[in-house]
C-alpha cells in the first residue's frame, strides 16, 4: 500500500518484555501483536514509541506498600492507584524491547512513569496530569495531525494515550488487533473500545489501513 501521509505517526505504546508473556505484567496474548506491528512500521514516515520506565521504589509496585497484594488499589499521593508487580524497572531486561521488533525506524522514544510518586499510563501525561513527556510538542512541532495507535495494555496505558491524544486535538485511530488487554476484569478490554469509540477515537483493523492512506 501507499504510505500514509506524512502528517501522521504511529504511537506504539509500551511493547516491552515485561508485558509479554514471561514477563512480570505480561498481557496474555501480547506477543501476538509483533509480527502486526512489524506489518505497519513501513507504512508510517514518523514512528514513536512510549517506554515504562519505574524507579525500583516506585508507588505503583505492591511489593513497596507492606501487606498489599497486586490487584489491590490504594491511595498514591492522593490518586486512586492499582497496585501492580514491580514491573519495568528502570535499565532492565523487563523494560527494554523485545529483540523481535524492529526500532530501526523510530524516531524517538518517550520515557514514563519515572516519578515515583505518581503512575503514568498515557504517553502524554502522568496520572495527575502534572508530568509531561513531551511527546505532544514532539508531534505538533512534526506537523503530525493524526495518530494511529497500537501496543500494550488496551486497557490501561493504549487506552489513556489515545483518550489524551484525542483531547490534545489529534485526530486518533486505535489499530484493534495491534493491542491486547490486561482483562483484570474479563470485559476490561471491550469496554476499553467502547470507551474509545464514543471519545471520537476510530478503531480499524490493520488489514484496513489502506482506507486511511
Ligand atoms: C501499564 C500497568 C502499569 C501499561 C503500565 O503499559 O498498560 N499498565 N504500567
Ligand atoms: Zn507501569
Amino acid at each position: 500500500m501507499k504510505k500514509l501521509s506524512p502528517d501522521t505517526a504511529l504511537i506504539l505504546v509500551d511493547v516491552q518484555h515485561d508485558f509479554l508473556p514471561g514477563g512480570a505484567l505480561a498481557v496474555p496474548q501480547g506477543d501476538e501483536i509483533l509480527p502486526i506491528i512489524d506489518s505497519l512500521q513501513p507504512n508510517f514516515d514518523t514512528i514513536v514509541a512510549t517506554q515504562d520506565w519505574h524507579p525500583a521504589h516506585h508507588g505503583s509496585f505492591a511489593a513497596n506498600h507492606a501487606g498489599t497484594q497486586p490487584g489491590e488499589q490504594i491511595i498514591l499521593e492522593g490518586l486512586s492507584q492499582i497496585l501492580w508487580p514491580k514491573h519495568c524497572v528502570e535499565g532492565t531486561k523487563g523494560a527494554d524491547f523485545p529483540d523481535g521488533l524492529d526500532r530501526s525506524r523510530w524516531k524517538s522514544v518517550f520515557k514514563k512513569g519515572t516519578n515515583p510518586l505518581v503512575d503514568s499510563y498515557s504517553g502524554f501525561f502522568d496520572n495527575a496530569r502534572r508530568g509531561d513527556t513531551g511527546l505532544r510538542n514532539y508531534l505538533l512541532l512534526g506537523g503530525i495531525r493524526r495518530v494511529f495507535i497500537a501496543g500494550l495494555a488496551l486497557d490501561y496505558c493504549v487506552k489513556f494515550t489515545a483518550l489524551d491524544a484525542r483531547t490534545l486535538g489529534f485526530e486518533t485511530y486505535l489499530i484493534t488487533d495491534a493491542t491486547r488487554a490486561v482483562n483484570l476484569q474479563p470485559e476490561d478490554g471491550k469496554l476499553a473500545i467502547e470507551e474509545l469509540k464514543a471519545a471520537g477515537i476510530v478503531c480499524l483493523e490493520s488489514k484496513n489501513l489502506a482506507r486511511y492512506v
